[in-house]
């Protein structure tokens, strides 16, 4: 892992010394962090670089490559849905399939997984049924629970402001001084949140096994990240903090897997938390009610598609005897099929409640909205609604 040139401070017991030195000169230029290496172990091309692969075995890269196939199938069957007006406002993961998949692979069932909105390759990978997902984004409150068993916490949409009780989970393993850690990711966008800047310092202060993921897709809404930082980097912002941090190519699946085996690692043994900033770029819409060909122009997303991270995954695997052409393509149907028999379950389940638009909102509902629903519900008995 090529962490920061900058050597972790230890954090002090008291107050600190007045050092009396005079500094030669004032200088009150910014503190060079130098140029942080972003990590790329699997290339655009295929290739690999050995010295940093993480050495999967073979099925395990062929369940690597099946888990982004599935969270792109999942993604464009959501966009169809939605489209045709099955399916609520969502947030799509096209491009961030290696990000999504590498930043849960190396976590257990004990350990804790905190994600915002543009998550649900990761959250599909962790154990939630895709009917449950189709459920949670066309508005019915029990697709929002994380399944029994599944330690997630509901995704925010509150932009950063799930990274502090994140946290919190955290600082309550370290009590425990169990092997468990928590990943909790966020966007660039979110970066400007005072809230991660707090959960950054909380975390480094009490050492809480916590690994950050800052998934840096180039764009927060139609905001490109040139107007959200004036640095090269946001990895900075955790070296700031004293945070281990790290980049890396968030369109390699490998990388991405590197990063954090050996984030997660120093989480579970107690050398604190790690900052991953994540390279990556939002292929598709920041949501379906967002139109981006009104602020950004095709120079600056053609790039992206040649770094696309399973075709690079599929040149590897085919090159090394693993996976052929007709074999990717299997796997691409299957992957359709189980999100179209998925997609059948949902439908059983999914059945509107016009009754209870009332529900849930007061736990003593105002008078003026009393007489509403009481006029509303007669309407639906008139009309022969269930
Ligand atoms: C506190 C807060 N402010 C504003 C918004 C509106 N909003 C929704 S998504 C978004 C952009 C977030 O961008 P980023 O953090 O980069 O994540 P991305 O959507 O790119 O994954 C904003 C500003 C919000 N949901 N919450």
């Amino acid at each position: 892992m090529t962490t920061t040139t900058r050597p972790q401070t230890e954090v002090a017991d008291s107050a600190p010394e007045l050092s009396t030195g005079q500094a030669a000169h004032m200088d009150m230029n910014p503190i060079d962090l130098g140029r942080i290496e972003v990590l790329q172990v699997l290339d655009e091309h295929g290739n690999v670089d050995q010295a940093r692969d993480p050495g999967l075995s073979d099925s395990e890269l062929l369940a690597v490559h099946r888990a982004m196939v599935l969270t792109r199938s999942f993604d464009s069957r959501m966009l169809t849905m939605q489209r045709q007006g099955e399916m609520g406002t969502f947030a799509p993961n096209l491009g961030q399939e290696a990000c999504m998949i590498g930043q849960v692979w190396e976590l257990t069932r004990q350990d804790w997984f905190s994600p915002s909105y543009r998550s649900f390759g990761a959250q599909i990978h962790r154990g939630w049924p895709m009917e449950r997902l189709f459920l949670l984004w066309s508005g019915y409150h029990e697709g929002f629970p994380p399944p029994e068993g599944v330690n997630d916490m509901p995704f925010s949409i509150v932009i950063g402001s799930h990274v502090l009780p994140a946290v919190g989970i955290a600082m309550g393993m370290r009590r425990r001084n169990n092997n468990d850690c928590v990943v909790v990711n966020f966007g660039d966008g979110a970066m400007s949140q005072g809230a991660v800047s707090e959960a950054f310092n909380f975390a480094m202060v009490d050492r809480a096994p916590v690994v950050f993921v800052c998934e840096n897709n180039g764009w927060a809404i139609s905001t490109p990240t040139k107007l959200q930082y004036a640095t090269d980097h946001l990895a900075g912002r955790g070296v700031a903090f004293g945070l281990s941090s790290i980049r890396v190519d968030g369109n390699d699946i490998l990388g991405m897997i590197a990063a954090m085996r050996e984030a997660t690692r120093r989480a579970r043994d107690g050398e604190g938390p790690t900052f991953v900033e994540a390279i990556t770029y939002r292929m598709s819409l920041h949501t379906t009610a967002d139109d981006p060909t009104v602020y950004r122009d095709s120079a600056d997303s053609d790039p992206w598609h040649s770094r696309c991270p399973i075709n690079r995954m599929e040149k590897y695997l085919e090159g090394r005897g693993l996976l052929s052409k007709e074999a990717a393509e299997k796997v691409k149907l299957e992957a359709d099929a189980e999100v179209l028999e998925a997609r059948e379950r949902f439908r059983k389940i999914a059945k509107a409640r016009p009754r209870e638009v009332f529900d849930h909102l007061y736990k003593v509902t105002p008078s003026e909205l009393e007489d509403q629903r009481n006029e509303y519900l007669s309407r639906l008995d008139r009309k022969g609604v269930d």
